[in-house]
């Protein structure tokens, strides 16, 4: 049998763009396997450009990567023989298929052949079924398999059926090992080099307003959060004290803190639930009188609508490998991210770069990116090497805060368990920018966060007017001003005749 290492090298030598599984989701998601080892070892990758894995969770079958079928001559891929007439379809549509059906049908289709068994196995159909049929209350205990048998048939001992030993070879197929690759492995270090973002400690809100906000650029700060209690409190132990039987949101579920925790421990998942929350200090009022917003992002006009007010923050919780794929924060609000436990990686473009791999539709509702955060850094992180408008990049640790311009697209990971919180906000310097946003044609499907996405802007507007009567003229001429004086010439242009293609001086 090939050997993990031998298996990654040769993944190597396939041209991974053109393996890029994608997936469509709305802006804003948040803020709206198979192995190969029957032991779970370290292993390193002996050279340095190298994939490196932790532990590769046990599987007994084996799906390799389809180049390696081209490298091992004689041999047939079992996928399509033990497929029959389906061998035809694509994985991803085999698996759309297996995706309608029930756990009785997939567990009976897995009996048909090896083939079929890799396919109903797949882990993410059986997340699909636990989720669907159990919301947040599941016990994770390994697998989402044997979760939703632990789940639906509790005497059933899943682990001393025998079907785990089954061996499966020759099965190529690169969607599936690139889902297993992706659930598997780790950040590279030269995913993680890149720092290039401007920190400022102690500076005044002025300095913050001129040289970061009114710009629109991102900015890390440090210290700010320095008499917060939830940075000096805010740990597992304490958190489970405080609420570890409260449901917070998960990805599309609610699940008590204690819970979450719990299948964060055990999973290795490419898409890990995520726990992103924006009811968290209704849920638990300690959890908001814990911090304060930092006075740079105090200015909040959204606070005008009161209770119809879109979401505006959120508390997050996740694993190492959890994280917000690409994507530009709602309603054209900017954002403060601080980080109270771990840490993240970020990766931000500014709003006319659109970041490689990812593809927004034409009217910005929807996005088509790669299918993980991970994905993303395998496929495409390195073509931003060359890119002139190279990314802003860093790692934001606790105690930090990064400021996320309004329009920036950004990436996020935690490279660590991570806790974290994040509020949305509009000050006037992005005002006219929100307006504009919830006044276009589709906002129906553009404005998240809310329940009356079309009479949105309406109500903003009359409320701002009645809050801060002339603040819309005033903005809108300082906008104009601004403006103006961008289109100023500069002394030279003033002096150079480009038409004549000769200096101009007169006195
Ligand atoms: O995962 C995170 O912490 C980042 C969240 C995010 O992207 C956002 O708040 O817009």
């Amino acid at each position: 049998m090939l050997s993990i290492k031998r298996l990654l090298y040769q993944t190597r030598k396939i041209k991974k763009k053109n393996a890029t599984r994608r997936k469509l989701r709305t802006q804003t998601p948040c803020k709206t396997k198979l192995p190969v080892r029957e032991d779970d070892e370290v292993l390193e990758d002996p050279e340095e450009d190298g994939f490196k894995l932790t532990s590769a969770s046990s599987q007994a079958y084996v799906v390799q990567p389809l180049g390696n079928l081209y490298l091992n001559p004689g041999s047939t891929n079992s996928r399509d023989t033990g497929l029959g007439n389906f061998h035809t379809l694509t994985d991803e549509l085999v698996l759309e298929i297996l995706g309608l059906l029930g756990d009785i049908e997939l567990g009976v289709l897995a009996t048909v052949s090896k083939s079929f068994y890799v396919f109903a196995n797949y882990e993410p159909l059986w997340r699909n079924l636990v989720l669907e049929n159990f919301s947040g209350g599941f016990r994770y205990n390994g697998t989402w398999k044997s979760a939703f048998i632990s789940a639906n048939y509790p005497a059933f001992n899943i682990l001393n059926n025998g079907v785990q030993n089954l061996k499966i070879r020759d099965f190529y197929s690169d969607y599936l090992f690139q889902s297993w690759l992706c659930a598997n492995l780790e950040m590279k270090p030269e995913w993680l080099e890149r720092d290039n973002i401007t920190r400022k400690k102690g500076i005044s809100v002025e300095e913050f307003i001129l040289n970061f906000e009114e710009p629109n650029k991102p900015v890390l700060l440090e210290g700010c959060l320095d008499d917060w209690a939830a940075l000096k409190n805010w740990d597992r132990d304490y958190l489970l004290q405080l609420c570890g039987d409260v449901k917070f949101s998960a990805g599309p579920v609610e699940m008590k803190l204690k819970d979450y925790f719990g299948y964060s421990d055990q999973m290795r998942e490419e898409r890990p639930l995520y726990l992103f929350d924006p009811k968290f200090a209704d849920k638990v009022p300690k959890l908001g009188s814990e911090y304060e917003v930092p006075v740079y992002f105090r200015e909040d006009l959204f606070h005008v609508l009161g209770n119809e007010r879109p979401d505006y923050r959120w508390i997050i919780i996740g694993p190492a490998g959890s994280g917000s794929s690409f994507h530009v924060d709602p309603n054209s609000t900017s954002a403060w991210n601080a980080v109270i436990k771990g840490s993240k990686k970020w990766i931000v473009f500014p709003p006319d770069v659109i970041p490689p791999g990812v593809h927004p539709s034409p009217d910005g509702a929807e996005v088509a990116s790669p299918v993980s955060i991970i994905e993303w850094f395998m496929n495409f992180y390195g073509a931003t090497k060359n890119w002139k408008k190279k990314p802003v990049e860093c790692i934001c640790k606790a105690g930090e805060v990064i400021f996320v311009p309004h329009g920036w697209w950004h990436l996020v990971i935690n490279l660590e368990e991570s806790i974290a919180i994040t509020q949305n906000y509009v000050s006037r310097r992005n005002l006219l920018n929100v307006l504009d946003f919830l006044k276009r044609p589709n906002a129906r499907t553009l404005v998240s966060g809310t329940r009356d996405r079309v009479n949105l802007h309406e109500k903003f507007k009359n409320a701002i007017e009645a809050s801060f009567p002339g603040i819309i003229d005033e903005v809108t001429l300082r906008e104009e001003e601004k403006k103006a004086q961008q289109k100023k010439p500069t002394f030279w242009d003033s002096v150079a005749d480009s038409k004549a293609g000769a200096f101009k001086f007169s006195f």
